[in-house]
């Protein structure tokens, strides 16, 4: 299997090989890295659990196989041993629980929030609007992604930069800053997911959830809807910019004053 794949790596071109990765991000927020980290556990839970009821069978079925001599045991109803394979996976489960549910509970803490983006959801662009510092805009497919991904538009896609993962208007957002997320949606059910940022969630018609980021790193984090809203959910990309805090303020100056020109018609 190892060589297998070691073959496959060669075969295929660098690139392709630093691109391939089969789990989840660990990301760059709280909420993420402690999704990312309960995952790791529960995935070597399973793999040990794995390893040992799989060993067990084997070991069984070649070594206490019939054509050897081996006889079936005969007890039935052995209340010592539905008490046992009760008792273990319970006491596994409870052990699961414990990281879980602290999770949980620090994921929907979303009190003392530095800053607070509301995010609307349309058939198919967002609407952001920066509470506290009233700035809002709307953000849709990049006009390059957009052209090129219609039926004969003659454009090469794999020649589009970061083709359908592109916006117009990018979500700036403030570096280690605890960021509260209002979503809802004004026509159908979208949900706003960028996967470096953590858990995503429904963006719903007349319901506000909410969910909090915290950016420790600064970059650009990409993400799309992720609950099928029509026939173009495929194309309303959500893209952020993580800046650092003077950064974010000099960009809502901007905003603001870009705005004000807008309005004095200038
Ligand atoms: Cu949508």
């Amino acid at each position: 299997m190892k060589n297998y794949l070691y073959m496959l790596a060669l075969a295929l071109p660098a690139e392709i090989m630093a691109d391939w990765e089969v789990n989840m991000p660990r990301g760059v927020t709280p909420t993420s890295e402690i999704a990312y980290d309960i995952h790791m556990l529960m995935f070597w839970i399973t793999v040990v659990i794995g390893i040992l009821v799989f060993g067990v069978m084997i070991y069984s079925i070649i070594y206490h196989r019939k054509s050897v001599g081996h006889q079936p045991a005969k007890f039935h109803e052995s209340t010592k041993v539905e008490i046992i394979w009760t008792v273990i996976p319970f006491l596994i489960l409870v052990v699961c629980a414990v990281p879980a549910t602290k999770a949980l509970i620090m994921m929907e803490d979303t009190s003392d929030a530095g800053i607070t983006l509301k995010v609307t959801g349309y058939q198919w662009m967002w609407e952001y609007e920066y509470l506290e510092d009233g700035v809002n805009f709307f953000s849709k497919i990049d006009n390059e992604s957009n052209r090129a991904r219609r039926l004969n538009s003659g454009q090469n896609v794999n020649n589009v930069d970061n083709y359908l993962r592109n916006v117009d208007n990018v979500v700036v957002l403030p570096t280690d800053t605890k960021v509260r997320v209002l979503l809802t949606a004004s026509d159908v059910i979208h949900a706003w997911w960028v996967p470096e940022l953590g858990g995503k969630k429904d963006a719903i018609p007349g319901y506000v959830n909410e969910l909090w980021i915290n950016i420790k790193k600064p970059g650009v984090y990409r993400g799309a809807c992720a609950e099928l809203c029509g026939k173009d959910h495929g194309f309303m990309p959500i893209v952020v910019r993580a800046v650092p805090k003077m950064e974010y303020e000099k960009w809502v100056t901007l905003q603001k004053d870009n705005r004000v020109a807008e309005t004095k018609g200038n």
